[in-house]
């Protein structure tokens, strides 16, 4: 089965102002939608990021790919890889990493492998989780992923989150959160305050919610000995502590001192790492992301290499759409390893979708419990929803974002901001 078409989408969509240590998010958030239709005449859906230089180079790939096999990810990803020179699309939030070639041709190679994938699972009438070993669990647990923020951007009206700016407000909003998810574990998105404060608001959330999992995520604004002081004082309350210092060696000397495990989406994004980091011993934790990992079945790949060497695995998001919901639902609920609850961050965008479930209706990407039970309808289980679509990329057309780009927008509100590493 050939690709005979395939339909690239910049979409907008909007996003509360969440903070984090590069700054904080725009009022609109990107994505691009990535809509693969084979000469047999089915459809496969892939959702990658919206940033501009990605997008040219999604596009690029895009006409490449036409004339491939669907089931020959192989050469799809050598074809991918010739078109990738030693330029390197990088973030300009910076939380995802260091770019390199490698990490560029997996970023690019995702959504079309995930599309491929949705493909042949309609195919043959059988989800995406059968395709990568079958499920090992049948719902995935997500965290609930908690932001200090603005209770609305200047200028806009409040939106419907609220401001947590404070311990008593980011209690309040995982108050909100788990009781509209059933959240069973709490994630906080930290770097955005002193260290002392940032401690202080894990502590409210231990005392409000005694028997959920905490984590925390600085996003490497920590120094080394800031980072040791820091785990040490969350000794006993902290499940795993999430990128606190830059790089591996920084990860590597903070772990040796620390008594929880560290884990990353920033030290270790790409197989390169992977040696280093275990000859170090810096993470107990990787948080893939089959986004820049390179596609579910990569991902897969890197997921039994990381048992073999004691890492466990939880999932890395950024703000996205329904089509990325399911693909992570589905390696989740296919990897063994996946011990720790996901993070998501569909809940900051509210009911925006592109796409329906195309399986039991209600029943697929729905949260019960704070978990997604694995769509079983043929493929990822979601269908687009074409009018949402038209509209997401009118949004996109007008909103005038072309790139990510928080310290920027942060600076607009406040010219002293600055987002060095390390801050505290
Ligand atoms: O959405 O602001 C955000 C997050 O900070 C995101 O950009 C990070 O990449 O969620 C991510 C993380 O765990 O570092
Ligand atoms: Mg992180």
């Amino acid at each position: 089965m050939r690709i005979r078409e395939i339909n690239v989408t910049p979409v907008a969509f909007r996003d509360p102002p969440l903070l984090n240590a590069a700054g904080v998010h725009e009022p609109w958030a990107l994505r691009t939608v990535v809509e693969v239709v084979t000469d047999e005449g089915l459809t496969g859906l892939g959702e990658t990021y919206g940033d501009l230089d990605h997008l040219v180079r999604v596009r690029a790939a895009a006409e490449a790919l036409i004339g491939h096999d669907v089931y020959g990810h192989n050469a799809m990803y050598a074809t991918v890889a010739g078109l990738v020179g030693a330029d390197v699309v990088t973030d300009l939030h910076g939380l995802t990493g260091t770019s390199s070639r490698a990490k560029t041709v997996d970023r690019i190679f995702s959504p079309f492998e995930v599309a491929c994938l949705d493909i042949r699972g309609k195919a043959v009438g059988r989800p995406v989780v059968d395709l990568l070993g079958g499920r090992v669990r049948d719902a995935v647990p997500y965290s609930a992923y908690l932001f200090y923020k603005w209770a609305g951007h200047p200028g806009a009206p409040e939106d419907g989150f609220g401001a947590a700016l404070d311990p008593e407000g980011v209690v309040e909003q995982a108050r909100l959160l788990i009781g509209r998810y059933g959240f069973r574990s709490i994630k906080l998105k930290g770097g955005v305050f002193p260290p002392e404060q940032e401690v202080e608001a894990i502590h409210a959330l231990r005392e409000a919610f005694p028997e959920h999992p905490l984590r925390l995520d600085p996003n490497a604004v920590w120094s080394v000995e800031t980072s040791i002081r820091v785990g040490r004082e969350l000794d006993g309350v902290l499940e795993y502590l999430e990128d606190p210092a830059e790089g591996i060696e920084a990860m590597a000397r903070v772990a040796a001192e620390v008594p929880m495990p560290l884990a990353t989406n920033m030290c270790v994004v790409t197989p390169e790492h992977l040696p280093e980091a275990v000859r170090r011993n810096a993470i107990g934790v990787l948080l893939t992301d089959h986004h820049y990992w390179g596609g579910l079945v990569r991902s897969a790949h890197i997921a039994t290499l990381c048992e073999t060497f004691g890492i466990e695995l939880s999932m890395h998001s950024n703000s996205h759409l329904g089509i990325s919901l399911a693909a992570m639902t589905h390696l989740a609920a296919a990897t063994p390893s996946v011990t720790h609850a996901c993070d998501t961050h569909t809940p900051w965008q509210d009911g925006q979708d592109v796409v329906v479930p195309s399986s039991g209706g209600e029943g697929a990407l729905r949260f019960v419990d704070g978990a997604v039970p694995v769509p079983d309808g043929p493929g990822l289980g979601v269908e687009l929803d074409r009018d949402a679509l038209a509209i997401m990329n009118e949004q996109y057309e007008k909103c005038g974002v072309r790139s990510r780009d928080d310290t920027t927008y942060m600076r607009s509100v406040d010219p002293s901001f600055s987002a060095r590493r390390p801050r505290w």
